[in-house]
């Protein structure tokens, strides 16, 4: 289920381009998913001022299920909509209910990652036009779940993971279908859809660690076609 299926330049291309030409390292998730190692890495700095910017409008915070649990992972959104949930359930909206105010609007250098990991995931015209943000500080984690708020499953979902690495959780299609362990560093990018689009996933609780640009943190951004 996990299979090196990435392609080497050659060992000259890679001693002499690698900066310029990133090897591409794909991992098949599924027949639907695939991880792109290091793919958001050289934009990790235009990335992070962003992050910065879209948290001035819309900061971090700590938001409440349906069944009145505080989750563990603090969110924002950028785009036309945002990913919410509060006591009357899970939706998209267009306002950020701590503001009233839209959502930030999505950077284009969000956009364009997005668009060309899903590109080279095989999914063509990938044109999200939401992104959560989620922070994972130690301890915080993701619960399985299936991501099914979005209105067309037929586009894929794009996950770039920064900061502190984490344990992601690739499940089935039942809650109690045993997940495979992933791990997921700082410039990793996970596309999936297809056959894998309601598989149920999560994140085991991020350990205490230090990143360079991040410290303690983790900061994951899934990019969706909410509408
Ligand atoms: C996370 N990710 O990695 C949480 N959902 O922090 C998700 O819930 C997720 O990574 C759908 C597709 C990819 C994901
Ligand atoms: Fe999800």
């Amino acid at each position: 289920m996990h299979e090196f299926v990435g392609e080497w330049h050659s060992m000259t291309m890679d001693l002499f381009s690698r900066h310029t030409s990133p090897e591409l390292l794909q991992e098949k998730l599924g027949p639907g998913s695939v991880i792109l190692r290091d793919f958001a890495l050289a934009d990790v700095v235009a990335l992070l001022a962003a992050v910065e910017s879209i948290l001035a409008k819309a900061p971090f915070r700590h938001m409440v299920t349906p069944g009145g649990f505080e989750m563990s992972v603090a969110m924002s959104n950028c785009g036309s909509y945002g990913w919410v949930t509060d006591r009357t359930g899970y939706r998209y909206d267009a306002l950020d209910p701590l503001s009233g105010q839209p959502w930030p609007g999505m950077p284009d250098v969000f956009r364009v990652l997005a668009a060309n990991a899903a590109a080279q995931a095989g999914y063509n015209d990938f044109s999200p036009d939401a992104c959560l943000l989620n922070r994972y500080e130690s301890g915080a984690r993701m619960s399985l779940h299936q991501d099914k708020n979005e209105k067309d499953f037929s586009q894929p979902i794009v996950s770039v993971s920064l900061g502190v690495s984490a344990m992601f959780l690739f499940g089935g299609f039942k809650r109690a279908d045993k997940p495979a362990h992933v791990p997921l560093n700082h410039g990793d990018v996970v596309v999936w859809g297809g056959s894998d689009r309601m598989r149920y996933h999560g994140v085991l609780p991020v350990k205490q660690a230090h990143h360079s640009l991040l410290g303690s943190r983790r900061i994951n951004l899934t990019f969706r076609k909410a509408s």
